[in-house]
């Protein structure tokens, strides 16, 4: 398929504005202006931004522990996120949420989510939402290798294969959950395949070619949408830093992790548009200190940024306190 020239280099801006943001969150981590962890996303930029790149605004996602990426991908705003990580008011969530519950309903963002598979039966039951009040709009269920081992996925596979419900299982595979292999915590290799058992198709996907992540999620965007039901969208892929920024990372080999960064998303990307004529040096050059700007900017707005005051704290615990908003 031929694509506009804006088109990929948006593809590519968006990932690199992903991996600039990771960098600069741990950067600032060590520097002490983030408490809590961070579970970087650096190396898995194309499943996020090429899965986003095939929704419309109105399609919400929901995320995982891993979440910079799904978030900016659908658009979220990197101020807020530097904000809510350095637990500040102007936060996505008042600085009281950090890393792992950000969240923003505008851009169909559900939210991150600390317990592994949690938010795929969320997801599912946005999916129903919309199938009841007859909207074509589409959910992406974001998860890890990990998340599929666990009886909340199996559970809401099962009744969004069921009733057919316009969502898109998205397995971003990179190969670990936490410090073990996926050999040793399942019997596939190919996540995929348990697609079958609930009805409806599973598919594999280079997790590191955004293009080829952006086409397999439309296609299943276009199912889901005529009412045709679920995709299993498995994103082949790897983490380039730990599980968690500190983690010491004895389960894997140095030359595992070269080979892995040898099939750098975005290295990759940019070789590709610069080798077709597509980009040139000077327009990288523009799009890196745009990147710069954006990050720089929102460094400031979240050092410059009150922390939540003592009196709020038991805001947004309850529902009813966040004025029963529908996504
Ligand atoms: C229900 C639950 N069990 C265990 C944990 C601890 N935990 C956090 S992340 C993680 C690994 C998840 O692996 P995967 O789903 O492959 O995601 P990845 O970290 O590789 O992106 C585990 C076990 C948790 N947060 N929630
Ligand atoms: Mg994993």
């Amino acid at each position: 398929m031929a694509y506009s020239t804006t088109f990929l280099v948006e593809l590519y801006r968006r990932m690199l504005l992903v991996r600039r943001f990771e960098m600069r969150a741990i950067h600032e981590r060590r520097a002490g202006l983030i408490p809590g962890f961070i579970h970087s996303c650096v190396g898995q930029e194309a499943t996020a931004v090429g899965a986003c790149a095939a929704l419309q605004p109105s399609d919400v996602i929901g995320s995982t522990h891993r979440g910079h990426g799904h978030l900016i991908a659908k658009g979220g705003e990197p101020r807020y996120m530097m904000a809510e990580l350095a637990a500040r008011s102007t936060g996505y969530c008042g600085g009281k949420g950090g890393s792992l519950h950000m969240t923003d309903f505008d851009l169909g963002i559900l939210g991150a989510n600390g317990i592994v598979a949690g938010g795929i039966p969320m997801a599912v039951g946005a999916a129903l939402a919309f199938q009841q009040r007859g909207e074509r709009r589409v959910v992406v269920a974001f998860f890890g290798d990990g998340a599929v081992n666990e009886g909340s996925f199996h559970e809401a596979a099962n009744l969004a294969g069921l009733w057919k419900l316009p969502v898109i299982f998205f397995c971003e595979n990179n190969l670990y959950g936490e410090g073990t292999p996926q050999h040793k915590q399942a019997p596939v290799a190919d996540l995929s395949v348990r697609a079958a058992g609930y009805g409806f198709p599973g598919v594999i996907v280079d997790g590191n070619d955004v293009v080829a992540v952006y086409e397999a999620t439309l296609q299943a965007a276009e199912r889901a949408r005529a009412g045709e039901g679920p995709t299993f969208v498995e994103g082949k892929t790897y983490r380039h830093f730990g599980h968690y920024e500190g983690d010491p990372m004895v389960y894997r080999t140095k030359e595992e992790i070269e080979t892995w960064k040898q099939r750098d998303p975005i290295v990759h990307m940019h070789h590709w548009l610069l080798d077709r004529g597509i980009a040139s040096k000077t327009d990288f050059e523009t799009v890196d200190a745009e990147i710069q700007a954006i990050l720089d900017e929102a460094v400031v707005f979240a050092t410059n940024s009150p922390k939540p005051a003592l009196d709020t704290v038991l805001e947004g615990v309850y529902s009813d306190t966040h004025g029963g908003r529908v996504f």
